[in-house]
């Protein structure tokens, strides 16, 4: 993942890099190697020592300017990028354990990006980190939606809490508020029907079940491979509802990379995980520092 933007980064580097060196040698190093040089020479230094003198001092010089600007532009690159994907950045681990319980995780996104899949593998991340999980299957709106998160549940020993087809997906949400607030169970993770982001009454819908059910995170999923579309989606659920982090899935699949930073600055807070499989262990916290050493690894 990632080898497109880290392709890009690698070629201005040497581009520019090229550029300042050839700026060095050409106005200023040339000129002064030669004065150095026949100084030197006028000094009685024999012509041959002077020359593997000079060679190597210009051959250090450019070295060092080389490693100098590379070193210059990975790092105004990396402050910038480490200032968009830090933006409200918080450690989920540490808020789960840190956050007054249950606490209420909402996911949205698009149809077929991995919500669902998503929310199975969640569940069991945080019951391997202890923690007591319930899901509630708000994607009323699908045909065989209810089956599908429920043999995830099943599998993982997670209470789902379901009504029929075609009901109103705010309503089995707050069923699974209340069940969690009674039960003690410390995490709700709710699903919900993917919406096109330009459909008004699903969104509107979406801020129904934001407003009764108050979400203590709403999570957006979307495909690491979906570029520059999943950033636009990104940007339409964040003005609909407050987005508090994302989800990447599908990063297995070969992707340029670019959407997990545009997502970032566009929603104004971080990705949290990437989905890298369809297995329930193909979960990987996303930290800033592991995108870093992608793109500058030489
Ligand atoms: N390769 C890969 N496939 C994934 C990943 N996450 C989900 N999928 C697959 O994407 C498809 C749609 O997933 P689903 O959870 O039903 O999407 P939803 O409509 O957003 O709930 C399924 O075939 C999943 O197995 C991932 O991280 N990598
Ligand atoms: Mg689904």
């Amino acid at each position: 993942m990632f080898d497109g933007v880290k392709k890009r980064i690698n070629a201005f580097q040497k581009e520019a890099t090229t550029l300042l060196k050839r700026e060095l040698d050409e106005k200023n190093l040339e000129k002064m190697l030669w004065d150095f040089e026949i100084g030197l020479i006028e000094s009685d230094v024999a012509l041959p020592v002077a020359e593997e003198i000079v060679q190597s001092v210009k051959a250090k010089l450019l070295d060092t300017k080389r490693k100098k600007a590379e070193e210059i532009l990975e790092n105004s690159i990396r402050d910038t990028l480490e200032k968009v994907l830090s933006v409200r950045y918080f450690d989920f681990d540490e808020y789960i354990k840190n956050t007054k319980k249950p606490i209420k995780i909402l996911f949205v996104g698009v149809n077929g990006v991995g919500k669902t899949t998503t929310i199975a593998k969640m569940a069991q991340h945080l019951q391997k980190n202890g923690h007591s999980v319930i899901i509630a299957a708000g994607d009323t709106h699908r045909a065989g939606a209810s089956e599908q998160i429920g043999i995830h549940a099943k599998r993982l020993g997670v209470k789902l809490i379901e009504h029929q087809i075609g009901a109103d997906p705010t309503a089995v949400i707050y069923d699974g508020v209340q069940y969690a607030t009674a039960r003690n169970k410390e995490v709700l993770l709710a699903d919900t029907a993917g919406r096109l982001h330009t459909k008004v009454g699903l969104m509107d819908q979406l801020k129904k079940i934001h407003r009764v059910t108050r979400p203590d995170l709403v999570i957006f999923v979307d495909e690491a491979i979906a570029g520059n579309d999943a950033v636009v989606r990104a940007k339409m659920f964040n003005d609909t509802i407050d987005i508090n982090g994302s989800i990447l899935t599908k990063a297995d699949v070969d992707v340029k990379g670019g959407a997990a930073i545009s997502i970032a600055y566009a929603t104004g807070s971080p990705i949290l995980f990437l989905g890298t499989g369809q297995e329930y262990d193909d979960l990987v916290k996303f930290q800033p520092e592991w995108l870093f050493d992608r793109l500058f690894e030489d």
